[in-house]
């Protein structure tokens, strides 16, 4: 199964700890009714520790994401077509960098520190988004990236900003502002491609999308029936709207703007259906996300290598930075003398 949820009860929750104080039943009591009333759960505040732990399993799922989300794209930068597109996905890029440390930042104010964090990415223990093991083959694909990646993402990242652990929904509320206008570059440059690119270019986007569009769908999870960890989340606000919620509204929102861009979605099934105002679409090949996920897509080692080069690589600089930190204390302990 791929899960590492923290849903159950765990052997010491089942056993004598189950019977619960007066107090921490009281503390309960008050965190259900803050959450029923809307309001947000700060970092100092008492939570119960399966929300806790869900938190942090979902903060840095989404921060590695982030990170590891850098690279299909960062593979581009040097041979963007023009100067404006090269300063485009060097600001692009950086942002997504950004949004691993506010990310991080977050996780880290629920008491795991960044660098428990990042052994678990560095040791394959943590997982990140299965849209980042598929390889960026052409230009048109950091273009796609940009609209149906960044747009899933959008889809799914906007309700997060309701989220009730407070400095996660404040984190997302700017980084939902960037990615915002990652989705609009992506778009733009795929539309110029589209209008003014040769034949052997607009068959290099539809390529792309077709390469692109299902890993997309699979982005926002699995579907509800099989989502070990939704009900907790619903309940606790940590989620708002379901994968499969999302995943349909993602596909409304996308077939339109496929339509104006000029490519089809590689779909045969996808038909509006009038009765449920929606458009339907074919089954999605959850064999493959399993796969993806287990670590068998087809960039995988090449992902987590690149992230363990990078660590290893800036090793001098972390130990620069606590060389220094360790002569500012000397002085000031000289100073105070
Ligand atoms: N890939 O019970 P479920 C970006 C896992 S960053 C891999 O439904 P949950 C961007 C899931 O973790 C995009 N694993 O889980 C960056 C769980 O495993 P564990 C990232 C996945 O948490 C740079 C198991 O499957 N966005 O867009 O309730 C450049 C069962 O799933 C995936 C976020 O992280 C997947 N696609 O719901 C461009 C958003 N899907 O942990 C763009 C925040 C599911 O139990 N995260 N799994 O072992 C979320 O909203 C939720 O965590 C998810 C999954 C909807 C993703």
């Amino acid at each position: 199964m791929y899960t590492q949820a923290m849903d159950s009860l765990s052997p010491a929750e089942t056993g004598p700890r189950a019977v619960r104080s007066l107090q921490e039943q009281e503390l309960q009591a008050r965190f259900d009714a803050r959450i029923d009333a809307g309001e947000f759960i700060e970092a100092k505040d008492w939570m119960p520790e399966h929300y806790r732990k869900t938190l942090v399993r979902q903060i840095s799922q989404h921060a590695h994401s982030e990170i590891v989300g850098m690279l299909p794209e960062g593979n581009w930068i040097t041979r963007a077509p023009t100067l404006k597109r090269k300063a485009i996905l060097l600001a692009k890029v950086q942002d997504e960098g950004g949004h691993g440390l506010y990310l991080y930042a977050a996780a880290e104010t629920l008491g795991t520190s960044r660098d428990q964090l990042l052994d678990a990415l560095h040791t394959g223990r943590a997982k990140y988004s299965s849209i980042f093991n598929y390889p960026t083959l052409t230009w048109a694909d950091v273009g796609v990236i940009g609209w149906l990646v960044d747009g899933a993402a959008i889809m799914n990242q906007v309700p997060i900003c309701r989220c009730s652990y407070g400095p996660y929904a404040r984190a997302m509320v700017r980084i939902c502002r960037e990615e915002s206008f990652h989705q609009r570059q992506g778009y733009e440059s795929l539309l110029t491609l589209m209008t003014r690119g040769t034949q052997a270019q607009k068959d290099m986007v539809q390529d792309a999308v077709n390469r692109w569009w299902w890993p997309c769908l699979m982005m926002f999870g699995p579907p509800d029936d099989q989502s070990p960890n939704s009900a907790l989340s619903m309940k606790w606000g940590i989620k708002r709207v379901s994968n499969d919620e999302l995943r349909q509204k993602f596909v409304d929102a996308t077939v339109d703007q496929a339509r104006l861009l000029g490519v089809t979605l590689p779909d045969a099934d996808l038909r509006w259906n009038e009765e449920r105002q929606h458009w339907d679409f074919g089954a999605i090949d959850w064999d493959e996300f399993k796969r993806v996920v287990a670590g068998h897509g087809p960039c995988n080692h090449e992902r987590l290598q690149a992230r363990v080069q990078a660590w290893d690589d800036g090793a001098w600089v972390r130990e620069a930075a606590l060389a220094y930190a360790a002569k500012q204390a000397q002085a000031a302990m000289q100073e105070a003398a």
